[in-house]
């Protein structure tokens, strides 16, 4: 009877909360519903002083965003470890037909007496430019996308394109440094190597991770002579665009930051709450960020930031914005109005005169300027050949510079 009872209670709490549950999984694609907001001023101190030259952004008001970025979004970034070690586990120097030369090198890197290994695959180009410029791919992809033999072949990381357009190929997967996975994201570095991040309210979780890998494959590129570390660009997808965008704004190493769709977290103006929101994104990932960025589920006005002023602490290497046009999720206005206002920076600070476009630009109508680069693909969520070449197109005209 109670058991009946119980059923019963159950089954009308469903039927009458549906709309309630069903409310919440509700998502906004009308520009028309996108909330009045204002965005934090790029060019104010948190002390209230302008910010009107260059030692000003690049000695405080960038290392503060950094902080904000790191307290409130991705938890920091150790730069700390006891020792690096590079070893190449696989050659071929004649690799795809004689045009590449291929390297498949260990990385290790140890802190108190703990060690892990990131396998970086890189292909160099045997004709062109030498010591060549490089693309890393941040892969968060199944590895037959990055297969180092070339049996299979992805338009994800099309390097027998990129060789051919005289650039190296680099990447790595993800899971080198922690699984993307809900359940086993710390087995890597977080409880290898920073432990003490589990226990912050800003540690590294997940993004943070990724970016801390591919800052140290630049640690490879400046050891290469084979490979010009002063060209180098750092390129991610989606989620991988979210930790390309956070390895560019804190590592100056980098050349140019390619973020391709990656939306939410990553490019998008969170406060515009197109697509998805901090809330699902936190629900559905809460190992990406930090604990911290909990505090604004359905609350983003509170943040003290929003993602231009991670695309202005770029500034003044050059960031690249790329979204699809079918991929609403990632809110390709959002993307490109973080990318307008952020650029500002490198307008106003370092005096660059040329402008992206003022309205949205339409799909396959790239905007290559000297410090940043713009499209919206036609089709879906995803990273490729087309969206490699704009790519290497922008970067083709920086380096002539
Ligand atoms: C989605 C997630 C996005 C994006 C995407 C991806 O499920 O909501 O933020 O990162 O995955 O990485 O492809």
């Amino acid at each position: 009877m109670i058991t009946n009872y119980l059923r019963g209670m159950i089954f009308c709490f469903l039927i009458l909360c549906q709309p309630i549950l069903y409310a919440q999984e509700v998502f906004n694609y009308d520009e028309s519903k996108v909330p009045a907001y204002s965005l934090p001023d790029l060019f104010v101190t948190q002390a209230g002083e302008p910010v009107t030259t260059s030692t000003a952004w690049e000695f405080v008001r960038r290392p503060e965003i950094i902080r904000l970025f790191e307290d409130h979004v991705y938890g920091q970034v150790p730069n700390t470890f006891d020792a690096v070690s590079f070893s190449v586990v696989n050659e071929d120097p004649r690799a795809m037909d004689g045009l590449a030369h291929l390297k498949e090198v260990d990385i290790t890197i140890s802190r108190n007496n703990k060690q892990i290994t990131i396998r970086l695959i890189l292909f160099i180009p045997t004709k062109g430019t030498k010591p060549a410029p490089v693309f890393l791919l941040i892969n968060h992809r199944a590895p037959e996308n990055i297969d180092p033999s070339r049996k299979i072949k992805m338009d994800f990381w099309p390097a027998e394109t990129l060789i051919q357009r005289g650039y190296a190929a680099a990447t790595f997967h993800v899971q080198d440094v922690a699984d993307d996975n809900k359940e086993t994201f710390d087995a890597d570095i977080l409880r290898t190597l920073y432990p003490e991040h589990l226990q912050m309210a800003n540690g590294m979780r997940g993004l943070g991770a990724w970016a801390w890998g591919a800052m140290r494959a630049m640690d490879y590129f400046l050891r290469d002579p084979a490979i010009d570390a002063t060209k180098a660009g750092v390129v991610g997808h989606s989620r991988g665009g979210k930790a390309a965008l956070w390895t560019g704004a804190q590592d100056p190493r980098w050349a140019i930051t390619v973020s391709n769709e990656s939306g939410c977290g990553g490019a998008a103006i969170s406060r515009r709450k197109f697509g998805e929101t901090v809330k699902r994104i936190n629900t559905n990932f809460p190992y990406w960020f930090t604990d911290n960025f909990n505090t604004y589920n359905d609350n983003e006005d509170a943040l003290p930031l929003d993602q231009h002023m991670l695309i202005a602490s770029i500034a003044p290497r050059a960031v690249y914005v790329a979204s699809a046009v079918e991929d609403e999720w990632a809110d390709p206005k959002g993307e490109f109005l973080a990318l307008k206002v952020g650029t500002r920076v490198h307008r106003e600070i370092y005096k660059h005169t040329a402008v992206l476009p003022e309205k949205l630009p339409g799909t396959n109508e790239p905007s290559h300027l000297p410090y940043a680069g713009h499209h919206i693909r036609d089709g879906k969520h995803n990273l490729t050949s087309y969206d490699w070449n704009q790519f290497m197109d922008f970067a083709d005209k920086l380096y002539a510079h």
